[in-house]
């Protein structure tokens, strides 16, 4: 369904969405799609919590470690920057790169602890630089919906309250005019999973097109 040309470089998407909203369930059925298809793909996630710093976030999400506010979002920029690399090589080399979660989460997580000093704006500086996604795909789901979705776990942001707030700041990010604002794309997740990855494939074969026709590099 999607078109490989094997001379073009790999495509960037990355999955968004509250906790719960089925990004790993979609990021999963894309990746095992591609491949499939024939493409060559690397499926990521962030926080990746093998690195050093990742299980210092690890840590901190599970309540077994206390992290300063602006700490913490540094740390978790951090765990991205330690990716970059090799996210700009495999796109180079005709990889398609999937991550469950990237600087979104990053910028709207740690604005919505309502700290006086650490304001969206603030939030989005040390994301700058990162490789620009060509697809975010924001999986919306209202907070209580995914509440009712079995549940929220033991992790320190999987509160009702914690996640109003994330959904309203991800809206909020997306009215700003981030500079992926052509690449943003809203799908309804509260639909069945079918009919949500039907939507997906649809974004997807579009991105696809779209970057191969305009032949640019990756941000
Ligand atoms: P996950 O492994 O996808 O369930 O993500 C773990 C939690 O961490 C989830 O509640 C979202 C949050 N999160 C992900 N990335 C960041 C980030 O860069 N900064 C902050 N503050 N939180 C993040
Ligand atoms: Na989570
Ligand atoms: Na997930």
């Amino acid at each position: 369904m999607v078109k490989i040309n094997t001379a073009m470089r790999g495509k960037l998407i990355v999955f968004e969405g509250l906790d719960r909203a089925g990004k790993s369930t979609q990021c999963e059925r894309l990746v095992k799609r591609l491949q499939n298809e024939g493409h060559t793909v690397k499926h990521m996630r962030f926080p990746d919590r093998t690195t050093p710093i990742g299980q210092m976030i690890d840590n901190y999400l599970r309540g077994q470690s206390q992290q300063e506010d602006h700490v913490i979002h540094l740390l978790f920029s951090a765990n991205r920057w330690e990716a970059a690399e090799s996210i700009r090589t495999a796109i180079k080399s005709g990889t398609t790169v999937i991550i469950d979660r990237y600087y979104y989460s990053g910028i709207v997580y740690s604005a919505a602890k309502n700290n006086p000093t650490l304001s969206l704006d603030w939030a989005r500086h040390p994301e700058i630089g990162l490789p620009r996604p060509d697809a975010c795909i924001f999986l919306d789901l209202a907070a209580a919906e995914a509440a009712r979705r079995g549940g929220y776990g033991e992790e320190r942001y999987e509160k009702r309250e914690m996640q109003d707030r994330v959904r309203e700041l991800f809206a909020r990010l997306q009215k700003l005019g981030s500079p992926d604002k052509d690449g943003f794309f809203q799908v309804e997740a509260g639909a069945p999973v079918d009919e949500v990855e039907a939507a997906i494939l649809g974004i997807v074969k579009r991105v696809f097109e779209r970057v191969d026709a305009d032949g640019a590099p990756l941000r």
